[in-house]
């Protein structure tokens, strides 16, 4: 190949060339110390001697040449590569970003907050007691006598012959005297456990709302008128409540609570649905803490929070609070 020849191929590929590193190649290959050029001239002695000179100079200026068509190439394609660069490097500003999801509270969550200002509201104080209990605090200390058959009626899971998930927050009532004199104005809102056939209204695992009230005077009245108020705090102030004589071992007298069920329509549902229990604490209790029951009494009440729940919103079964079912929680926005 002589000096055009080489020189035509070498232009013709620089110019194709469309990388950086192609032409890196490129070059090494024409221009380089074992490249194609240094090859054409040592082919000088080949050359007839009056032409040695000639051929000499024609392959240097077509070296120099191609060194500059090099530097042209090198220029314009090392634009284009930083221009591709930056633009699949781009941020695009204009895009949407996307769409944050905010969580809400648990429409169970909404109820204790509406059921703790409420009682708040009344004068009561909150705090929090531990869900595996002792049998003493669960059963003992609010005057079941031993092997009693209402117990039976709260059977739950118990870890030893000591320990067992509470069945009711009134378990909460022997902790408070320990450690509260009267007057005091009590409430806890929590977990209880029972052994339990699961259906619309029952569950192995429910929450309870307790509270505890002892001062001088405390009577019937003040259990009823507190009671009132609360369920008109909860379902607004056309719902009427309904107490009827019940036993529980630890008040005296005991009632149930219910109250009139506000989505009953042309005679369809029942007309009331229970909350829960109260009563005026029993007397032994009260003594068994060393209070003088000839200065102080009190009362007591305890509901199911899923039910009050229910009550709210509508809802025919408390299971749904607990299937994490979003088309079911996204209808309880706070
Ligand atoms: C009690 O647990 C008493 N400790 C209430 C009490 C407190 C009475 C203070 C007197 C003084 P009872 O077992 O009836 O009582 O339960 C009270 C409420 O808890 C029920 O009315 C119901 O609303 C709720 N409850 C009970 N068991 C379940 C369950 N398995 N699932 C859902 N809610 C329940």
């Amino acid at each position: 190949m002589n000096v055009q020849e080489l020189e035509a191929k070498a232009i013709a590929e620089i110019e194709a060339a469309e990388s950086l590193d192609a032409l890196e190649k490129l070059h090494t290959n024409y221009l380089g110390r074992s490249g194609e050029y240094t090859t054409l001239l040592r082919s000088i002695g080949s050359i007839q001697p009056d032409q040695r000179k000639q051929f000499g100079q024609a392959v240097n200026e077509s070296k120099a040449k191609l060194e500059s068509l090099f530097a042209e190439r090198k220029g314009a394609l090392g634009k284009l590569e930083a221009q591709s660069k930056s633009a699949k490097e781009a941020v695009d500003i204009s895009m949407p970003e996307y769409p944050h999801r905010f969580g809400i509270p648990h429409v169970l969550a909404q109820t204790i907050e509406r059921i703790q200002n409420a009682l708040i509201g009344l004068g009561f104080q909150y705090d929090e007691y531990p869900e595996l209990e002792t049998v003493d605090y669960n059963f003992k200390a609010l005057n079941y006598p031993p092997d009693h058959p209402a117990m039976d009626d709260q059977d739950t899971f118990y870890l030893d012959d000591h320990r067992l998930l509470r069945t009711q927050c009134t378990a909460f009532q022997g902790r408070v005297f320990e450690k509260i004199k009267p007057p005091l104005r009590q409430f806890t809102i929590g977990r209880c456990f029972r052994n339990e056939a699961v259906d619309r209204t029952h569950n192995h695992t429910f929450m309870q709302v307790d509270a505890l009230m002892v001062d001088k005077g405390v009577s019937m009245a003040h259990l009823k008128g507190t009671l009132t108020m609360f369920a008109r705090q909860m379902f607004g102030e056309d719902i009427e409540v309904r107490f009827r004589p019940d036993y529980f071992p630890f008040v005296e007298p005991g009632v149930d609570y219910g109250v009139t069920n506000p989505f009953r329509k042309n005679g369809q549902g029942p007309e009331w649905l229970e909350l829960g229990g109260a009563g005026m604490v029993h007397p032994n209790i009260l003594e068994a803490y060393g209070i003088d029951t000839d200065r102080y009494s009190g009362f007591a009440f305890g509901l199911g929070v899923e039910r009050i729940a229910l009550l709210q919103y509508g809802i025919d079964d408390l299971r749904l609070f607990f299937d994490s079912d979003l088309r079911f929680l996204e209808q309880f926005p706070a």
